[in-house]
């Protein structure tokens, strides 16, 4: 006889692993709600979430108990009652359970959802992210359609593609002088993704970059890029101040792409995101690209966008997606961000890892639906 259990935890995360661990992969999600729990010494309630789940799926006479019917009795009256008839209740009892699912448990979590939902913090999407998700499938869905795996995905990758803004490639023309920085946290492939952005416009568009660095920290750095610059056969030129940007950018001569990489020595030094600021304003870039690495948690993609705010960037790069585990904190970001994506790259070749964003594709390597390569 299947009985169900009870768990809790901080987050529905946990408590779903709670019940992984105790009753295995196959536990039927029967219920879960939040609960507040009274804290000692006056720290206010807690949210607590409760899962009541049990090993294996409720059969239908579950429905006439809850009903407060014995089972064994209310078959043997019913029978006696209705014959034949009994069968098609309870093929009726039976559909109605499977649709009723969906109100039966919290009105933000249909019990239909609960894997999708798993899924997604599974993905590290954060919980308040995963029931906006989860309420917009839901509502998207007709009722039949919710056990039918395939249109519960099509409106998860909706969902997603809702919170995703996409941006153009970079608008380099030939005969006219565009500008785009690109900034960002140390590490997280500014200077690889310029080099791949170079080769390409110069390679597969037939244009004239010309490369800038700002790089005054690290001279390997300088030299990185320089190595690049002479692979790909383009014009590098080095500002060492602000008041330099103009002359730098100038040197290059007749381009009609600049490049801008800039360095720094650590995200969290105010003091050289400002002289970023600084770099930027003398350089009037056309197009600011902070780039992110999707490797990075949540809470440093979030303080990332923060610190870089000063910067004000007008489009994002998401680079590591080979890299990434799960792309939920990125969803989550790209809301906090409010900017859209204007390129996804996708390993260290250059030039070849790197692609312009496009809304569809960028969900599915969210959802897994579809993987880098
Ligand atoms: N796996 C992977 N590695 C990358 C990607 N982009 C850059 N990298 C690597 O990340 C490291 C740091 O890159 P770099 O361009 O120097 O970062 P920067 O400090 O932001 O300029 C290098 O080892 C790059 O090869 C990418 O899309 N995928
Ligand atoms: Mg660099």
């Amino acid at each position: 006889m299947t009985s169900a259990k009870t768990y809790r935890a901080g987050t529905l995360k946990e408590a779903l692993a709670q019940v992984r661990r105790d009753l295995g992969g196959d536990a039927v999600i029967l219920n879960t709600r939040e609960v507040r729990r009274r804290r000692l010494f006056g720290l206010g309630p807690r949210e607590q979430v409760e899962v009541t789940a049990s090993d294996r799926s409720p059969a239908p006479s579950s429905l006439l108990v809850s009903a407060g019917i014995p089972v064994s009795a209310a078959s043997d009256s019913l029978r006696s009652q209705f014959g034949d008839q009994l069968g098609q209740l309870h093929a009726i009892v039976t559909d109605l359970s499977r649709m009723g699912r969906i109100d039966h448990l919290l009105p933000d979590l249909p019990t239909a959802l609960v894997p999708t939902y798993s899924t997604l913090l599974e993905a590290e999407v954060p919980e308040a992210l995963c029931r906006r998700l989860v309420r917009f499938v839901a509502e998207q869905l007709e009722p039949d359609e919710v056990h039918r795996p395939e249109a519960i995905r099509a409106a998860l990758r909706e969902a997603v593609e809702e919170c995703v803004q996409i941006a153009p490639p970079i608008a380099a023309v030939a005969g006219t002088r565009r500008v785009v920085a690109l900034i960002g946290p140390t590490g997280v492939g500014k200077t690889t993704t310029v080099a791949k952005l170079a080769a390409d416009f110069k390679l597969s568009k037939g244009l004239r970059p010309g490369l800038v660095t700002v790089d005054t920290y690290r001279i390997a750095a300088v030299e990185q890029l320089r190595t690049y610059a002479e692979i790909i056969d383009i014009p590098l030129a080095v500002a060492n101040a602000p008041g330099d940007m103009r002359r730098a950018i100038d040197e290059l001569g007749d381009v009609d792409l600049v490049l801008i990489d800039t360095a720094g020595r650590s995200p969290r030094d105010e003091v050289k995101i400002r002289e970023l600021a600084d770099f930027l304003a003398a350089a009037q870039p056309d197009e600011i690209h902070l780039v992110l690495s999707a490797v990075a948690g949540e809470r440093s993609l979030r303080a990332a966008v923060e610190r870089f705010s000063v910067a004000r960037a007008d489009r994002l790069i998401l680079t590591k997606l080979d890299e990434a585990d799960g792309l939920g904190g990125v969803l989550a970001v790209l809301g906090q961000a409010n900017r859209p994506v204007s390129y996804l790259t996708t390993g260290q070749a250059v030039p070849d890892d790197i692609e312009a964003a496009n809304r569809s594709r960028l969900a599915r390597l969210i959802l897994g639906h579809e993987v880098v390569g």
